[in-house]
């Protein structure tokens, strides 16, 4: 066990039994011309989180311990994607649509891979999802039961969005979850804090924040 300095309190990590979640460290939200710069946003605050999150992974994988990576991206005839989903507002490329990445959030394309420098090496647990949260209509659920995984750490992106669905659910499983904060990014600063502060109020409802400093301290 080794305890780690977290918000609201100290989470007691329980190492062989914890795997690292990072969700949707992919071109189409960090690079230009994919997903996320076509809902209108700017890219460059999540490219700013890949060397935080390139020492997270590396502290897991020093350890010996489960890691995950999640990729928002759907089927290439779309059958996984819900129109109300891929209609939504008005973004320049549709879910779909040839981008300078390939096919926008389309499993295969170059945009829905995950960034170089926090690419899965084998043994990895790669999941692809079409939802926002992890557990929807993917194996996630029964990967970690069978490895008898209790406790997780998360990193990516969006904090509000991806990160946050999936630890709320994470939450109702039974997980304790853990999010890295240096680690998660919003293209909203106010919604990052927002939902680090939703997730830990109430004596942790949600879960626990820490800097990956003092998550790979506690590992290494
Ligand atoms: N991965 C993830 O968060 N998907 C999103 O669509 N996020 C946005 O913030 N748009």
């Amino acid at each position: 066990m080794a305890t780690i300095k977290a918000r609201p309190f100290d989470f007691t990590l329980d190492p062989a039994r914890t795997a690292l979640i990072v969700i949707d460290m992919q071109r189409d939200f960090i690079e230009p011309g994919g997903f996320g710069e076509t809902l209108g946003n700017d890219v460059s605050r999540l490219q700013a989180i890949v060397p935080a999150t390139a020492r997270l992974i590396g502290s897991f994988r020093r350890a010996g311990l489960t890691v995950i990576h999640t990729r928002e991206c759907h089927a290439p005839d779309l059958s996984d994607c819900p129109p109300a989903k891929r209609e939504r507002g008005s973004p320049t490329l549709r879910i779909g649509d040839a981008g300078p990445m390939g096919r926008i959030l389309i499993a295969g394309e170059d945009g829905a891979d995950i960034v170089p420098e926090l690419y899965p090496i084998p043994g990895e647990i790669v999941i692809d999802k079409p939802g926002k949260g992890a557990f929807y209509a993917t194996g996630l659920g029964e990967i970690l039961q069978e490895k008898d995984i209790r406790q997780l750490v998360f990193a990516g992106v969006t904090t509000e969005v991806c990160v946050q669905t999936t630890m709320r659910e994470a939450n109702d499983r039974g997980y304790e979850c853990l999010l890295a904060v240096d680690a998660t990014e919003s293209y909203f600063p106010a919604f990052k804090q927002a939902a680090i502060d939703m997730i830990t109020a109430q004596g942790a409802i949600v879960g626990w924040a820490a800097s990956v400093d003092q998550i790979a301290e506690a590992l290494n």
